[in-house]
């Protein structure tokens, strides 16, 4: 690594920023890593480490080679003004997200499945009744997207027996998991699909996808649990389809607006679980290793894998 190399972490949401810092800076003690606006003179970062930057980052750091996203979804960073078109954006790869969102979304299915959510309102009323058995077949789920999060989530539900499906653009295939791809795939995967989990990067083609044409084609009583991003729901299709009967449940950590406004009507519904955006945190030990060997490939000249493609947004 030269020795001038120099690194900015910016990032406006970051709790806790000087931690990530200090981080960086024990993973690559040769650089001179900084904080955004800590007084320090600018102009001549080599690589920028961030989340929700803020928008002058571009004219006030014109020497950039990279920018690394601290998340895997990159649709805000890639809707940021002034970004420039060759500046090489790269995701992050897991960083102990996967495992997290496997979690999560085990979590809501067995709640369905298993009844859970009945037994705590059962043992409320002092009520010894068991529900019955499960029946796995009836549990069937689907997965949208198939990249590092949907593959892990998937392969956690077809590791305890439910009939499992991802669909993705390029038809990735995932052990344990049934495959299907295109517009043709979608509408065989909603069809045989009960629970739908949602992982897809956002972008110009899966903004909305959550909407009353995909809930319509899906098995009756379903739930949908959405992972990856609010821009995939449409709200007031959601509220419609669980008032028709044709969706049972909901789990939503991501939302049009984070955080989820008060008085919104997600709050309150009994029907819907709300978390605030914790279905997968980036770790941050796991997620400065990884970025602080990406910089280090990059500098000798390699290639790195997570590099975003502009034109797939993803
Ligand atoms: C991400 C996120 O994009 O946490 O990784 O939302």
């Amino acid at each position: 690594m030269g020795p001038d190399m120099e690194i900015v972490f910016a990032s406006e949401l970051e709790a806790d920023p000087h931690a990530w810092v200090a981080a960086l800076r024990d993973a690559l003690p040769e650089a001179r890593v900084r904080l955004w606006g800590d007084g320090a003179p600018e102009g001549d970062a080599d690589f920028a480490v961030v989340w929700a930057p803020p928008s002058d980052l571009f004219v006030r750091e014109p020497r950039l080679r990279a920018l690394f996203n601290l998340g895997a979804g990159v649709d805000a960073l890639l809707r940021l003004p002034g970004l420039p078109d060759s500046l090489p954006l790269v995701r992050l790869e897991d960083g102990g997200m996967a495992v997290q969102m496997a979690e999560y979304t085990l979590y809501h299915l067995l709640r369905e499945s298993r009844d859970f959510g009945r037994y705590e309102r059962q043992q409320a009323q002092e009520q010894w009744r068991p529900l019955g058995d499960i029946d796995r077949d009836a549990w069937t789920v689907g997965v949208l997207g198939a990249g590092a999060m949907g593959a892990r989530a998937a392969q956690a539900c077809a590791a305890l027996e439910y009939p499992t499906a991802v669909w993705s653009r390029s038809g990735r295939s995932v052990p344990g998991a049934e495959s299907y791809c295109g517009e043709q795939g979608l509408a065989s995967f909603l069809a045989r699909t009960r629970v739908l989990v949602n992982a897809l990067p956002l972008t110009d083609a899966t903004r909305g996808i959550l909407c009353r044409r995909t809930f319509d084609r899906l098995r009756p009583d379903a739930v949908v649990i959405n992972i990856a991003r609010g821009g995939h729901l449409v709200e007031a299709d959601l509220l419609a389809a669980l008032d028709e009967g044709r969706l049972r449940a909901a789990a939503l950590d991501v939302f049009e607006r984070e955080p989820l406004p008060p008085g919104h009507p997600f709050w309150t519904d009994a029907r819907i679980r709300v978390t605030p955006h914790i279905a997968g945190a980036s770790l941050m030990d796991r997620t400065v290793r990884q970025i602080a060997g990406k910089i280090r490939a990059l500098d000798r000249g390699e290639a790195v894998s997570g590099v975003v493609d502009r034109d797939r947004q993803y």
